[in-house]
């Protein structure tokens, strides 16, 4: 089966691509034009079903594409010194368009003024699933501590500062076999894919 990723964050596009390796994975970008969602819900599901109708939409007026299942992913991290922000507007923290690293330094930044050195924290995933007849929507999560600072070069956006519960090192410094192993998204697309097989 067919699986239409959308989403436009390449991290995520390499973490679901070797969760789902049973399926055939494309990011939309690969099939149309690029083009701006406005994720206005007040929830992870909200802005997830969003952006899987929209692409859905969007592939739907080419003839080709009007069988397709997509898949979005919307997903943030809660830190609770900060009492749960970031949350939705994880992407969008340090500003609108913001990059990785300026959402991550500012995190960074709003847990040292709150004079902790690390603080509990947890990153959600909500995955919606558009096809022609149905729509569906599943969550996951991973708990641990956020750092005051940043540690790592691997994974993407918050991980450098996020040490999952039971380690000792943050994401972007553990083998991504371990994330891929405890992950919100890897929790979500566990549930997807039981909706997937039956489709
Ligand atoms: P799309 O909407 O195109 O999917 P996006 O990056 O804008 O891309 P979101 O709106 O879901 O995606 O925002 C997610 C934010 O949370 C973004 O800043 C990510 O860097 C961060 N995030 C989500 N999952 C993460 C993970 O596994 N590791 C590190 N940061 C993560």
């Amino acid at each position: 089966m067919k699986l239409i990723l959308a989403t436009s964050n390449k991290g995520k596009v390499k973490e679901i691509k070797a969760l789902c390796k049973d399926f055939e994975v494309i990011a939309y970008s690969e099939l149309i034009e690029e083009f701006e969602i406005i994720e206005d819900a007040d929830s992870f599901k909200g802005n997830a079903l969003i952006k899987a109708r929209a692409v859905f939409k969007a592939l739907s007026q080419k003839n080709e594409y009007k069988d397709v299942v997509v898949l979005a992913d919307d997903s943030g991290i809660s830190v609770d010194v900060l009492g749960g922000a970031p949350g939705i507007y994880s992407a969008r923290y340090a500003s609108k368009g913001a990059s990785d690293k300026d959402n991550l330094n500012k995190l960074i930044d709003d847990v040292k003024k709150s004079g902790v050195k690390s603080s509990p924290a947890h990153y959600t995933a909500a995955i919606a699933i558009v096809t022609p007849k149905y729509e569906y929507s599943v969550h996951g999560w991973m708990y641990g501590d956020v750092i005051a600072e940043a540690r790592g070069n691997g994974g993407f956006g918050y991980d450098p500062m996020f040490i999952p519960l039971g380690y000792d090192k943050t994401l972007a410094e553990l083998d991504d076999e371990i994330k891929k192993s405890l992950s919100h998204r890897a929790k979500a697309l566990s549930l997807a894919k039981i909706i997937l097989q039956t489709l």
